[in-house]
């Protein structure tokens, strides 16, 4: 295989392992290919500074055998690109929440201007026998801007979001641009065979796509592949974070803390794409209808934050914290607080030991590419004795994780009595689900991620340059 070149909205120095995620799970290719990853630098130029629309200063830097290479946003691009159209546009309605899109501010023009800005500085970086692999929905027409310089590499894009069915996507103003840029990609990964559906559908109702055959299609003057590729976890890796001192203290505290109670926890960015509300209305549900479970079960929620300058999430946030104060005011006790909700991140290192000490995930959003927190839960459990994971079904890791309890998290009642189910559930029972998702998650899990869109990347066959129809 060529040099990896990744494109992501923010880059994480692949040196080191708390950077998490995406960081980890690509840092062996792009060191051993001696990769390139490209993205946006996170700082923002005013326009008092000389920050103008369109441009911005490229910034190289060498990690290991590894370049990151960066780009400054203007304020006014960063504003349109990420706050607007990527995040008040694309978020909402990619996880079905067209009444929080915020569809006349005209940020369109900003996020094809990034794009642009993006394909320019990394065109002469890029070398002939290159694989580019682009990440999410903040850089979907990047592949087109790349082809239009003349770019006859191979592209691949992942989306990392769900993708809603064809009639939700219809909704966005210049829908039919957004998804002709998309199939300028040689390869297009999603993370549900969902997704997947909701895809091919739009491409043949909308563009009169033709499959070629399976997972190929002939859209738009050109063909393309499509497929799921769920992306999974470093099971090792997060195994070891485990058993290290940083979780294995928090391990302990939790353990003593909580030593008389059930300790149910939820772990999520602050974002209403993740349920919570209807998460602890849920768990009040419980407390009202099984008043065994008072005094005894305590929910440690953490939060952290996220987007606080996107306007939908202030409401989230205030919403929240009503909920849990009702919660621990309705039913708390002088020695007994039900809900433990903190607005902070927790440390990479001291997750495990936080799900290791607890008896029951709750991972409920109402929509969700994967939820990475739903496989972490499960690899940080004592095999002897672990705990259970209740799970949306709206989540796209349901689609793997078949042996967790699913519920509808708009069904307070049904998720309730879920979680109660989950706090009494037989040892052997929780053993053999445990087995069989462990079995899952080894089977797929991040370096499985990889190395099959890599490999399906660099076997298709591209290089069609020059695509007119992307200016509008
Ligand atoms: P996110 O929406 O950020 O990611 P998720 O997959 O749940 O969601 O979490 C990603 C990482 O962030 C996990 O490693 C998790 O431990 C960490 N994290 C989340 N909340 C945290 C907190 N409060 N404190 C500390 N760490 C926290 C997007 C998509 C997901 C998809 C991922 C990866 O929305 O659906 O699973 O990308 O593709």
């Amino acid at each position: 295989m060529g040099r990896l070149v990744v494109v992501s909205n923010r880059l994480a120095d692949p040196r080191k392992t708390a950077a998490g995620g995406l960081a980890v799970a690509l840092s062996d290719v792009l060191q051993a290919t001696g990769g390139l990853w490209f993205g946006w630098s996170g700082k923002i130029v005013e326009a008092a500074d000389g920050g103008v629309p369109g441009e911005g200063e490229l910034h190289v830097q060498q990690a290991g055998p590894v370049k990151l290479a960066t780009v400054d946003l203007s304020r006014e691009d960063h504003d349109a690109y990420y706050l607007g159209y990527s995040n008040g546009v694309l978020w909402p309605v990619f996880h079905y929440r067209l009444d929080l899109a915020d569809f006349d501010a005209g940020y369109i023009g900003g996020y094809r201007r990034v794009n642009q800005l993006f394909a320019r500085k990394l065109m002469p970086l890029l070398q002939p026998d290159d694989i580019i692999w682009v990440h999410d929905y903040h850089l979907i027409p990047l592949a087109g801007e790349l082809r239009a310089l003349g770019c006859t590499q191979h592209i691949g894009f992942f989306l990392h979001i769900p993708l809603p069915p064809p009639l939700i996507l219809a909704a966005i103003p210049g829908h039919d641009w957004l998804m002709r840029a998309l199939c300028s990609y040689d390869l297009v990964g999603f993370q549900s065979e969902a997704d997947l559906a909701h895809f091919e559908r739009y491409i043949q109702v909308e563009a009169h796509a033709q499959q070629v055959e399976p997972g190929h299609w002939r859209a738009f003057g050109r063909t393309l592949q499509a497929g799921a590729f769920p992306i999974g976890l470093d099971v090792v890796e997060f195994k070891n974070l485990t058993h290290a001192s940083e979780a294995a203290e928090m391990y302990e505290r939790m353990r003593g803390e909580y030593s008389r109670r059930k300790l149910l926890v939820g772990v999520d960015r602050l974002d209403y794409s993740k349920g919570l509300p209807q998460r602890l209305r849920a768990f009040r549900h419980m407390l009202e209808q099984y008043p065994e479970t008072r005094n005894v079960a305590t929910l440690v929620q953490i939060a952290s934050p996220s987007r606080e300058d996107v306007s939908a999430y202030g409401d989230i946030l205030h919403e929240l914290e009503s909920l849990c104060g009702a919660i621990n005011g309705n039913f708390g006790e002088l020695d007994w607080m039900p809900v433990r909700y903190m607005h902070r991140t927790v440390a990479r290192a001291r997750l495990p030991g936080l799900y290791r000490a607890s008896r029951v995930a709750l991972v409920t959003p109402l929509r969700d590419g994967m939820n990475l927190v739903a496989k972490e839960f499960i690899v940080a459990q004592d095999p002897a004795d672990p705990g259970v994971l209740v799970l949306s079904r709206f989540a796209g890791a349901a689609e793997q994780l078949k042996e967790a309890l699913l519920v509808n998290p708009y069904d307070v009642e049904a998720t309730a009595g879920a979680i109660h189910l989950a706090l009494h559930m037989p040892r052997e029972e929780r053993q053999e689900r445990h087995r069989s998702l462990m079995r899952t998650l080894k089977e797929h899990d991040v370096q499985w991620w990889c190395d099959s869109f890599l490999d399906a990347l660099s076997k298709t066959e591209a290089k069609e340059t020059g695509t007119p129809w992307l200016r509008l």
